[in-house]
């Protein structure tokens, strides 16, 4: 029996991920920069084991069908491979995350899953190669193995393709992240189906592949400045530029609700009254307001006006992979 338990906290984007070079190695089109946060976070433990006939996954203690098993098992089909280990495992897997929040645990999970069967079958992974087997698992995943400002190297093959830290003198623990949750009907398009879609057929990606290296320079400027108006303003405009490919997509889609608007729109008349925050959002309806932490009070109250109290909930910068 071979066992091995890891945490792994949750990343956001402020230059986002959106687009693949290569689907089977997730080799991104573009460079990435993310802030780790410590709200939300999953504990992993993994058993390879003789008596196991097949793979087995529990996520919040709930076992989950072929469906809901099939990322993992070919997640542990490759670690089997590199470890040259036969065995089917159970994953336990517990996802630190509001409950019905509709946050993506992608990265958090497959970070997690990869640092417990780094731990169980011993393979002494260095942190780069670490992130570049998360990577397999979930692109954004390879972000979470590092605390604090991240960049996500694209690279040009499996062994060029692994997150960084990015130097930034502590300031990120100056900095929060409030979520305001918002609640959707509407059926999803996963990330994955969203920017297969959007590379394939929307008008607007070329100018996405274009401008994100500026904007990630420009970024990576701010953040050695400590500069808050600029790196908000850049990780605001990236995000809109993300989410208008979609709108061009061939059918088109949107990963944005009402409340979403009504939540951009409120940050915008916040930041009028002098507070600095500004937005973001990923595949799906939520916004992520990026302020100072200084502020935070403030902000909460603020948005209060526009959303429950129960629909707001701050994240400070979180720690790297740690395992258990
Ligand atoms: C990001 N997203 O940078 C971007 C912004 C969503 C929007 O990374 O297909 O779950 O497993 O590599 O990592 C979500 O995509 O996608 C994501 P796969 P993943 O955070």
């Amino acid at each position: 029996m071979l066992k091995g338990s890891a945490k792994a906290h949750t990343n956001i984007a402020l230059i986002k991920y959106w687009g693949k070079a290569d689907e089977d190695l997730i080799i991104p089109m573009n460079n990435s920069l993310s802030l780790t946060l410590d709200a939300f976070y999953t504990e992993t433990t993994v058993t390879f084991s003789e008596e196991l006939t097949t793979d087995i996954f529990y996520l919040d203690d709930v076992l989950q069908d072929e469906a809901g098993t099939t990322k993992i098992s070919r997640f542990l089909d490759l670690v089997r491979k590199k470890a040259d280990c036969p065995l089917f495992a159970e994953v336990k897997s517990y996802n630190h995350v509001p409950t019905a929040a509709g946050l993506a645990s992608s990265a958090s999970g497959l970070a997690a899953l990869a640092a417990a069967c780094n731990q169980a079958l011993q393979l002494n992974l260095s942190d780069k190669d670490l992130s570049r087997l998360a990577r397999r698992g979930s692109g954004s995943a390879c972000r979470s193995i590092f605390p604090g400002f991240v960049e996500w190297q694209k690279g040009t093959s499996d062994e060029t393709s692994f997150a960084e830290p990015v130097p930034s003198s502590g300031w990120e623990d100056e900095l929060a992240m409030i979520f305001i949750l918002i609640n959707d009907q509407e059926k999803d398009v996963s990330s994955r189906d969203g920017m297969r879609r959007t590379v394939e057929t929307s008008a607007f990606y070329p100018g996405w592949l274009q401008t994100t290296p500026q904007d990630l320079a420009s970024a990576k400027i701010a953040i050695h400045a400590q500069d808050f108006n600029k790196l908000g303003a850049i990780t605001e405009n990236n995000a809109l530029k993300m989410h208008g490919t979609t709108l061009a997509a061939v059918p088109p889609f949107t990963y944005w609700s009402p409340d979403s608007l009504k939540a951009m729109n409120a940050v915008k008349k916040i930041r009028a009254t002098g507070l600095a925050c500004y937005f973001t959002m990923d595949a799906g309806p939520n916004v992520k307001v990026l302020c100072q932490k200084k502020d935070v009070a403030k902000i909460e109250a603020e948005l209060a006006n526009y959303f429950e109290k129960e629909q707001l909930i701050t994240a400070f910068s979180g720690p790297g992979i740690t395992y258990l």
